[in-house]
């Protein structure tokens, strides 16, 4: 019977194949000498019967570990005996510390011992409970189930663009970074994110997998009607972190103990954004930055994709589109203008254009014959860097430090990694790359350079029409990079935690419900055996573009070692947000693309711990509608990462190509810039506390069920209640106010609480309601870049809550060093008093000069002028 299901594997699919019925054969695991010694449980556990080997061989010997690691966080890992299995590794996620001497924990962890299965509990509350079905730990498939009440509150679990409150029938979440094109519901898409919330009226807590390969994760009832989550998965091990909350922001604060803290950003970092694909020379896009001023929209930084490559190689210049001496006089007239300048890096190396000497680095199919492994990207056949490779770190370094040289390369502030899943266009098996490539990548040459260039006051002479084009500077193509040192050899007979031998690391009997079809279609390869300790793709796949994230902060830095630096990725995992942001792929442009950005950004900052987060305003694939932008830009305005980007031969969409969008920019941009020190100090807080700064409505009120479902309205920081119109040919939201204060950000006038349909909302306007008991700091007026802005005097925001108090707070700091020092101010306002209180190790050059007080009376709102220094704590009588 079994063989036949194991023959039936690849005709039938996943969905089929996990049926209950295949793995209640499964003998499970009887516990043996078990040790208790503090907070630390051990034990062996044995295969307790034949084995079945459902998608593989069972492993017959496996040990539990669990440890009460804090008051509120209990591990649980079950590993194989001999330590061969295949887990993240350190380098990755490093593992946090159990605490010396931790409090007595809120989780309790209960099991039964012949079969195995254990249940985690807080308090008499069953959080977790694997009990009635036994787990299955095999070579090439691991399963475990878990009960949950019925209707759970299920959260996270990304990426995906699926509702925020998860399905819970019939519903898989898979877990395999696609180049996800469109960003399809229901599908796996370009990250791994194995963490769910688990929220309920009486406490929330959180769950995190700690498992890098492809799962599916399948929510659904049994036919008697039992609720359940399982984990299928082709390898690794069962690690569980579980977080005991009680509230949804402390579930999000014990994650980043697990995963680490987001990376603090720049304060132009904040600013907004231009891109597009497919700007045809560096003219088109000086034409782009003069066009914005024109129009009066703060443009902070301007992007350029792979149309500035030559032939679409990373690290080359077209030296005909994009030359270096056009492109050093771009950025320094960016520069003198207070603004900035991205471009993108892919990590595939064109594999005719790589430097010959730096072959070392990446992958090879066959390190014996000396054989790369090539895929096809934009540039043709192509190689990959390994970054599991001690070198590679050293050979994008050092491309980084040349090509983005400040004297004789480009000197970009930020960086756009793109393709890290990592994307392969050619299709498994992908026998001839190169061929491929000419068939089907390759565009045909590019339309010569357009010639005049348009009239751009204010820059070069050069950049004026009737100027004749100066032979440019070749980009030097030295030998900088040195001889990279001889690949290492596997050595996987003595490390540990490497990989099982002999499994099929094409074809695991488990199909994952990968759109894109097998592993290895579409991506590299996942019998390809990495350099360094003898890691397999099919284990690493999902880590491959945070490696490259990590790679590329640390090449960043080593160009400008005291700056944050600002590197956006479209693939993560687990605790990326430590080194990167993330925008949100090839999203459409189309309303409900609009709509589930909101809960796609809510999941990566509030649950996922990536809280610089942001989709393509106004939309990228397909065109987009002057009325679609116009709502977009009025949203984006409150994404922590706030980019307009658009496709290749999709209508131009930059914010000045329509009155109504342009006016809708300058307005949103206004209020943002406004509002940038409060989103400052509150994304601030959340890199040092882990304490979300974008929430949900139920972080904020979770014990309010109406707010359980709501993911089309949310928290920007913890004052204000974002409200946008999310359908088209509508100019009202239904809104929900959960029973609190909340004064209009327009008119200072209360709303009641429940549920309000907010009416007459203009194409240039967005509800924001101001929670009441909090203090916002507002720059008095707005600028054109956010150099401009940090001249401009403050402003305190005081809307009293129901008991008539508020409190607020303010970091600052020079807005771009890593170790930078800082002021930590405290406002408290009551009884006509406000207090300003903390650490005062910065001094900004300007001061509070208004203070406005909103009433309780509808549309009551008090301006008093003042002039308060920000070196001290003080009080001030209003
Ligand atoms: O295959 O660089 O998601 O933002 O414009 C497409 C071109 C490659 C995908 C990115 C998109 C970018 C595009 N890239």
């Amino acid at each position: 019977m079994r063989g036949a299901l194991v023959l039936l594997a690849p005709l039938v699919g996943a969905a089929v194949l996990t049926s209950r019925s295949d793995l209640d054969d499964c003998p499970g695991y009887s516990t043996s000498n078990i040790q208790q010694f503090g907070q630390r449980l051990t034990a062996d556990l044995s295969l307790a019967g034949d084995a079945c080997n459902t998608y593989g061989s069972d492993l017959p010997d496996l040990k539990l570990l669990v440890e009460e690691q804090s008051e509120h966080r209990l591990h649980v890992l079950i590993y194989d005996a001999n330590e061969e299995v295949y887990q993240v590794p350190e380098s990755v996620i490093l593992r946090p510390e159990c605490e010396k001497e931790p409090k007595e924990s809120h989780l309790r962890f209960d099991y039964e011992e012949n079969p195995f299965s254990f249940r985690v509990l807080r308090g008499d509350e069953v959080l977790f409970d694997t009990s009635g079905t036994n787990l299955v730990f095999q070579s090439q498939y691991l399963y475990l189930r878990t009960w949950l009440p019925n209707h759970p509150n299920l959260y996270g679990l990304g990426e995906h663009s699926d509702s925020l409150r998860l399905p819970t029938t019939n519903y898989t979440r898979t877990m395999w970074n696609r180049d996800a094109y469109g960003i399809p519901s229901g599908t796996n898409l370009y990250g791994t994110h194995p963490i769910y919330i688990d929220h309920r009226k009486n406490g929330t807590h959180g769950v995190f997998f700690l498992n890098s390969n492809g799962m599916d994760i399948k929510i659904d009832k049994t036919e008697d009607g039992r609720q359940y989550l399982d984990y299928n998965t082709v390898g690794g091990v069962l690690d569980f972190y579980f977080l005991a909350g009680p509230r949804p922001k402390d579930v999000s604060v014990q994650y980043s103990e697990v995963v680490g803290l987001p990376a603090m950003q720049s304060y132009w970092a904040f600013g907004y954004h231009n891109c597009r694909y497919g700007y045809q020379d560096v003219f088109e896009v000086a034409e782009v930055v003069y066009n914005y001023s024109r129009a009066g929209i703060p443009l902070e930084t301007m992007w350029t994709d792979i149309d500035y490559m030559d032939r679409r190689r990373v690290f080359t210049l077209d030296e005909e589109r994009f030359p270096l001496d056009k492109m050093q006089e771009l950025v320094s007239h960016l520069h003198r203008h207070d603004q900035h300048y991205i471009v993108m890096v892919d990590p595939a190396v064109s594999h005719s254009g790589k430097r010959g000497s730096d072959r070392g680095v990446f992958l090879y199919r066959d390190h014996e014959q000396n054989e790369l492994y090539q895929g096809a990207v934009w540039p043709g056949a192509t190689v990959y860097p390994d970054w599991f490779n001690p070198d590679t770190q050293f050979y994008w370094n050092e491309e980084f430090k040349r090509f983005f040289s400040k004297e004789n390369g480009v000197d970009i502030d930020g960086l756009w990694i793109d393709m890290n899943e990592a994307s392969n266009f050619c299709p498994y098996p992908c026998q001839n790359p190169a061929e491929y490539a000419i068939e089907n990548i390759l565009p045909p040459p590019p339309p010569p350079i357009r010639s005049p260039p348009r009239r751009l006051p204010g820059f070069p002479a050069s950049f004026q029409p009737g100027h004749s084009p100066s032979p440019s500077i070749p980009t030097k193509r030295d030998n900088l990079v040195q001889k990279m040192g001889n690949i290492k050899k596997r050595t996987s007979e003595k490390a540990k935690k490497i990989g099982l031998a002999d499994r099929n690391l094409i074809n695991p009997a488990y199909q994952i419900a990968n759109l894109a079809g097998s592993l290895s279609n579409k991506t590299i390869d996942t019998e390809i055996i990495h350099a360094g300790d003898g890691y397999a793709e099919y284990d690493t796949h999902n880590i491959y573009g945070t490696m490259m994230g990590s790679a590329s902060r640390k090449a960043m830095l080593q160009r400008r070692p005291h700056a944050r630096p600002l590197v956006i990725t479209r693939s993560t995992f687990a605790g990326a947000g430590a080194q990167v942001g993330h925008w949100l792929g090839d999203n459409v442009s189309q309303w409900d693309k609009h709509r589930v950005s909101i809960a796609q950004m809510l999941a990566f900052a509030s649950i996922f711990q990536v809280p610089m987060v942001g989709t393509d305003v106004c939309g990228f694939a397909g065109n987009t509608t002057e009325e679609l932008c116009a709502r977009w830009a009025m949203l984006g305005g409150f994404y922590p990462f706030f980019r307009n980007h658009n496709e290749f031969g999709s209508v131009a969409q930059e914010f000045y190509r329509w009155p109504v969008v342009a006016q809708a920019a300058r307005k949103i941009i206004d209020i943002r810039y406004r509002l940038l020190d409060y989103l400052y100090t509150s994304f601030h807080r959340q890199t040092v506390t882990g304490t979300p700064f974008l929430q949900p409505l139920f972080y904020v009120y979770p014990e309010d069920e109406k707010t359980f479902g709501n993911e089309l309205q949310f928290f920007f920081g913890d004052a204000l209640l974002i409200s946008p119109v999310v359908g088209e040919g509508e100019d009202f939201v239904q809104a929900y106010f959960p029973d609190d204060v909340f004064y209009d950000w327009f008119t200072g006038a209360v709303v009641p609480g429940g549920s309000v349909t907010l009416r007459n909302v203009g194409l240039t306007d967005i509800p924001i309601h101001i929670r009441g008991g909090r203090i916002i700091p507002l720059r008095v007026t707005s600028a054109t870049t956010t150099t401009e802005l940090r001249k401009r005097g403050f402003e305190l925001l005081i809307a009293p809550g129901a008991d008539g108090r508020a409190a607020g707070e303010l970091y600052l700091d020079d807005g771009e060093s890593i170790e930078a020092r800082a002021a930590e101010i405290r406002f408290e306002f009551a009884q006509g008093r406000l207090k300003v209180l903390g650490k005062f190790g910065y001094h900004p050059t300007v001061a509070v000069e208004a203070v406005t007080l909103l009433g309780q009376g509808r549309g009551r709102r008090h301006v008093t002028r003042v002039h308060i220094e920000l070196t001290g704590p003080t009080e001030v009588k209003l």
